[in-house]
């Protein structure tokens, strides 16, 4: 047998929330090249339900769905899981990738911003992770993963909400694995570090007097490589967690950060 057949995921279904770019297209990519029998995104607008299947279709994948969805909308959610099951078949591997952030300082944010991001980064996870979980306690087989953070260990200034959901999605992490491993259901986080897209780029942008970002240069500091990770740099592990390599993996963080979390950080 090619050990390396571990790691196909032919045959498989995968739902990628918030899927249209960014870390979750590359995910689905990453799937899509493993073998997945078909991808599935969703996002909230139309404007980037098209971004996202320009995506796809311009990385060669045809075996791909998109819809819109507000995974924080649990009625929006099981319809869309029913239509998934009816129109595609079984959800094998779901993501939890669609997530938000807010840096406004602890103090200065308001209850309702604070809330819009534990809903959509934490409570998001929990409606979606509960639609899907009903059919593979049938299948006796699932893999959930959900897309932890730097901040499911760390804190920062003016990131409270997002640490606080992050956070709590390494503890939902493990008590999907609690509740769901005697059913063949495996749940793991993946914790990207600091990745270059669309949600860090205020982090990354130039200074209007053309000097780098204070954070670009934090963050190369506090990595060993020197350096931000692509989102392609995530394929592997996302692709391990979804496949039979895995199966006797439960419960775990899987953090791909360039040894962050490992480093006290360059002497400047
Ligand atoms: P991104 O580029 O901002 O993409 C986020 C995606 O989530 C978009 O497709 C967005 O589409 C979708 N989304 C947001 N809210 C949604 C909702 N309520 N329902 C459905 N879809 C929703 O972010 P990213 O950098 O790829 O991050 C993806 C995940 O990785 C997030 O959970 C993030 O917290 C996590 N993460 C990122 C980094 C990093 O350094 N970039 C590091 C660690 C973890 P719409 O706006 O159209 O809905
Ligand atoms: C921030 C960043 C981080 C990353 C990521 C790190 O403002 O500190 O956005 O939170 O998004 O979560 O792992």
């Amino acid at each position: 047998m090619n050990y390396l057949n571990l790691f196909s995921l032919k045959g498989k279904n995968a739902w990628i929330t918030g899927g249209a770019y960014g870390i979750g297209f590359e995910i689905g990519k990453a799937y899509a090249l493993a073998g997945a029998d078909h991808i599935i995104f969703n996002c909230r607008t139309e404007k980037n339900l098209q971004v996202g299947l320009e995506n796809y279709r311009k990385a060669g994948i045809e075996n791909v769905s998109g819809f819109i969805c507000d995974v924080t909308d649990e009625k929006a959610v099981a319809s869309l899981v029913e239509k998934i099951h009816a129109e595609i078949g079984p959800i094998h591997i779901l993501v939890n990738n669609a997530g938000i952030i807010k840096r406004i300082p602890m103090h200065e944010m308001t209850r309702a911003q604070f809330q819009q991001v534990i809903d959509i980064d934490l409570v998001g996870p929990y409606i979606a992770s509960a639609a899907v979980v009903p059919e593979m306690m049938e299948r006796r087989e699932g893999k959930i993963i959900n897309i932890c953070s730097m901040m499911s260990e760390l804190g920062r200034e003016t990131v409270s909400a997002y640490a606080a959901a992050k956070g709590g999605l390494k503890m939902l992490t493990r008590n999907i694995c609690s509740e769901y491993g005697g059913y063949n259901i495996q749940c793991n986080g993946l914790g990207p570090g600091y990745i270059a897209t669309q949600q860090t780029a205020p982090l990354r942008e130039k200074q209007p007097d053309g000097s780098r970002h204070p954070f670009d240069a934090f963050i190369c500091a506090k990595t060993p490589a020197g350096r931000w990770l692509n989102p392609d740099e995530l394929g592997g592990a996302a692709v391990f967690l979804a496949s039979k390599a895995s199966d006797a993996v439960n419960g775990q963080i899987l953090y791909v950060d360039g040894g962050i979390l490992a480093y006290i950080g360059k002497q400047p």
